[in-house]
């Protein structure tokens, strides 16, 4: 193996980005599967120190859980996650009434940016857990303090890339590439710094086969890169790796690889929310992984959109731990 990483682990049981409930229990389905174990097989050094879970922010009708691991984070006060007032007089401000859970949304993420940001100014390499994929608003606003032009590859069935105004649902977890691109509610997109948090140059998304058309429109308006499920059938999953991290790793200073779950496909991941048929193969994931440990020029992931509660057998939190473990240099031979 190459040079082990100083990982830091951090768990977000979070999953009120998402229309449905269940991402929560995400984190744990995925420390459960042997992530640990696993780590440490490959070389890594995994202390317990080094696992951190963000505490639920209060939310009517359910109790926050317990930390579980050392937590190093403070739990968020009762009417904290308010403080910032939902309504704008600036008309150009879309409605927050538009955007499930905002006040919510908005308080674990800007906890969620504070411990990527401490992890990752440490030379640590932060590996967060999710929880829905709004999180990658708090994970990638963190980075973004150290990264001043951090490359990110973006997997996912979904672009992510709706605004309160074209989004036909509502859910954060549908806006966070677009928050982190400048485009949105302000509470999100100024969220741990100012706007943009990355430079659409800089972004590739790979997976995708369920757009909108708001998506669409801005996918053309700001030249993002893409390869979708037609791309990676035509060019085969080597070659749009060897683009892609030509892509993210050209005037960058770190990558972040942002993976949701529901970019394979739903045989492999039957566990999330908002699985969508023809999505990336096993090998095909695990391949894009193994390519970008070989690549050596990943700073940090996500992996999100686990929910433990839409199956019986466990399968896809154990996917997402083969899947880091590929990603953090696992190798066949
Ligand atoms: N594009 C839809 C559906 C969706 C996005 N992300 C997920 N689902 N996981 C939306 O609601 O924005
Ligand atoms: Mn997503
Ligand atoms: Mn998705």
């Amino acid at each position: 193996m190459n040079k082990p990483y100083l990982l830091t682990v951090i768990s977000v049981p979070f999953d009120l980005g998402a229309g449905l409930r269940g991402a929560s229990l995400g984190p744990d389905a995925i420390l459960q599967a042997g992530l640990a174990r696993r780590l440490q097989q490959i070389g890594h050094a995994v202390e317990a120190a080094d696992f951190v879970r963000l505490p639920l922010p209060p939310t009517r009708g359910r109790k926050p859980t317990p930390p579980a691991a050392p937590a190093t984070a403070q739990p968020l006060l009762p009417g904290q996650a308010s403080t910032q007032p939902d309504t704008n007089a600036n008309a150009l401000v879309p409605p927050a009434s538009r955007l499930k859970h905002l006040d919510e949304v908005a308080a674990i993420n800007r906890e969620l940016a504070h411990q990527v940001a401490a992890s990752a100014a440490g030379g640590r390499f932060p590996l967060v857990l999710g929880g829905d994929h709004s999180l990658a608003i708090g994970t990638i606003s963190g980075l973004a303090q150290v990264h001043r032009r951090l490359g990110v590859l973006w997997f996912d069935a979904h672009s992510d890339l709706n605004t309160a105004e074209t989004s036909p649902s509502g859910n954060i977890h549908g806006m966070s590439l677009s928050a982190l691109l400048g485009k949105g509610h302000e509470r999100l997109t100024q969220l741990g710094g100012a706007a943009p948090k990355v430079r659409p140059e800089h972004v590739v998304l790979i997976g995708l086969r369920d757009l909108d058309p708001g998506e669409k429109a801005l996918i053309a308006a700001e030249g993002i890169r893409c390869f979708t499920m037609h791309d990676i059938d035509m060019l085969g999953m080597a070659k749009v790796m060897e683009e892609a991290i030509r892509i993210v790793s050209r005037d960058t200073d770190g990558v972040h690889v942002s993976f949701d779950i529901d970019s394979v496909d739903p045989v492999e991941a039957p566990g999330t929310g908002t699985p969508v048929r023809g999505g990336l193969s096993y090998r095909e994931a695990h391949l894009a992984l193994e390519l970008l440990a070989e690549a050596r020029i990943v700073t940090s992931a996500e992996f999100v959109e686990v929910n433990p509660t839409l199956e019986s057998d466990g399968r896809t939190a154990k996917l997402a731990v083969d899947l880091i473990s590929s990603l953090l240099g696992e190798t066949i031979l």
